[in-house]
């Protein structure tokens, strides 16, 4: 059973643990970027999508049967990102990664570039990322204005997704779907580091979105201590040895202030 603490009552002895880690490994997911103000991937559904799930437009079926609906909800989504910074919790994680000693790992689910914006190296985008764009036919990678839209309102309709200049096939978002196998050398490349950490911190996911929430569990295997930081339980919390119930952007930059 973990160990519930407050974000603003955290036992010195866990940020003790963050501070003596060597090979700490942070995995992060959509809470981490909603302070910044991008919706978590249970909040995202307004305007010209309110009567979709993101579950249900994350997904190729969505894709092939209306290319411009999703297509648009990701180029909305695009834009909405460019239109934020990062939070407190983005630049802590950075901040501890650049402390001398400590080799910092972090793996996200987040589609997003928040973390690298706040100048933290990510080993891994387990679900792909939103700013890449690839042929659905032949694969081709391919390169993209930005989208035109401000973001915060969603567009008044849908526009369709640009073709492939090589096959003519529709250019996709570059993330993964619901169904889609996730790109290997992330997944593997993350269960490596979790294997070889000696602290794992699970910051801003529900846990319920497989195979990335199954990574924490390497670490449970080798009794690696587990800390969460969210301000609800989630699937993940009784593996945990810490939870630390709050906001990442306030619970972060308290777990990683120099003693
Ligand atoms: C695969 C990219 C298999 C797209 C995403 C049953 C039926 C059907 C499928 C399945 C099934 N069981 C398992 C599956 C597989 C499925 C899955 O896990 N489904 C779930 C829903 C049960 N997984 C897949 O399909 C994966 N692929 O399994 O392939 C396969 C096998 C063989 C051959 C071929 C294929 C692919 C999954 C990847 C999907 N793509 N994203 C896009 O972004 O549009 S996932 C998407 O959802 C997000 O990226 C994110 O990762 C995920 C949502 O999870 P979270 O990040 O945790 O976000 P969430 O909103 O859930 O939670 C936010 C949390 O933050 C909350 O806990 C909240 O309390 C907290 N929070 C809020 N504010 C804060 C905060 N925390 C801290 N601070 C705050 N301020
Ligand atoms: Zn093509």
């Amino acid at each position: 059973m973990p160990a519930v603490h407050a974000a603003g009552q955290i036992p010195d002895d866990v940020v003790r643990l963050v501070a003596e880690s060597r090979r700490p490994v942070v995995l992060t997911g959509a809470g981490i970027s909603a302070e910044s103000g991008v919706p978590t991937f249970r909040e995202v559904q307004t305007g010209l999508w309110e009567r979709f799930s993101a579950q249900d437009l994350a997904t190729p079926e969505a894709f092939e049967a209306d290319p411009a609906l999703v297509w648009t909800w990701y180029r909305w989504r695009q834009s909405l990102i460019r239109a934020v910074e990062p939070n407190p919790g983005h630049h802590a994680i950075a901040q501890w990664q650049q402390r001398d000693g400590v080799e910092l790992t972090v793996s996200t689910q987040n589609v997003d570039d928040l973390h690298e914006r706040a100048g933290a190296a990510v080993l891994a985008h387990l679900h792909g990322s939103i700013f890449a764009h690839r042929c659905y036919e032949c694969g081709i990678p391919a390169q993209l204005p930005d989208a035109e839209y401000d973001g915060f309102e969603s567009p008044p309709e849908a526009e369709g997704p640009p073709q492939c200049e090589h096959c003519g096939g529709w250019i996709r978002p570059g993330v993964v779907w619901f169904g889609e196998m996730l790109p290997a050398d992330a997944f593997e490349q993350t269960a490596a580091a979790v294997r070889a950490a000696d602290l794992v911190l699970v910051a801003g996911t529900s846990g319920i979105v497989q195979p990335a929430a199954s990574l924490p569990l390497l670490a449970l295997e080798r009794g690696t201590p587990l800390i969460e930081v969210n301000p609800e339980e989630t699937e993940l919390s009784e593996v945990m040895d810490h939870c630390v119930r709050g906001l990442s952007g306030d619970a972060l930059p308290t777990l990683v202030r120099s003693r």
